[in-house]
């Protein structure tokens, strides 16, 4: 009876552990098909890519980042009109980023690190990396690190 109680306590916990994860949302907004509301398992059910990136904000280790890349998601949901994205965190903190710059770039709206969905101490659930930059000096990181968003809440199409 004693184990039965702790497995299903532990089955409890797990849960309430997962649901906590899946909770925080990513908004599409703007010049959108329609407005969309994800959650993060909703975005791991779109087209994924796996890049290994030189991860800048944790001493520069090598991560294979998961996730969909930005200009997929733009090509599946934004207007015709549209020619550039908006990148909002949760802090209000937030970029412009012109479409040819996120397609060459390869932007990568990542969920997942080496196979694990993004804790927010590692700047999840949904954070922006860039792959193709090596490791990063902390000069250079000032000025390219603006891109790299964490926390993304709202993504809008300009
Ligand atoms: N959510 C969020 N992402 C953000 C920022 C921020 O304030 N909030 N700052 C940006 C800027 S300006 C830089 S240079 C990098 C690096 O910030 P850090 O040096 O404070 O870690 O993160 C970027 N991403
Ligand atoms: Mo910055």
């Amino acid at each position: 009876m004693k184990y039965i109680i702790i497995a299903l306590f532990a089955t409890l916990s797990l849960n309430a552990y997962s649901v906590k994860y899946s909770k925080q949302k990513v908004y599409l907004k703007g010049k959108v098909k329609e407005e969309k509301t994800f959650t993060i398992e909703d975005i791991s059910k779109l087209p994924q890519t796996t890049l290994t990136i030189n991860d800048p904000y944790s001493k520069n280790k090598e991560i294979a980042f998961e996730g969909i890349y930005l200009s997929k998601l733009f090509d599946l949901y934004a207007k015709k009109s549209a020619t550039k994205i908006e990148v909002i965190a949760i802090n209000d903190y937030k970029v412009i980023i012109d479409i040819d710059f996120v397609r060459r770039e390869k932007m990568l709206l990542a969920i997942k690190g080496d196979g694990k969905y993004l804790s927010v101490r590692e700047k999840g659930p949904a954070r922006i990396v860039i792959p193709g930059k090596g490791k990063f000096g902390e000069g250079t990181l000032a000025k390219e690190g603006v891109n790299w968003v964490w926390f993304v809440r709202t993504i809008k199409f300009l």
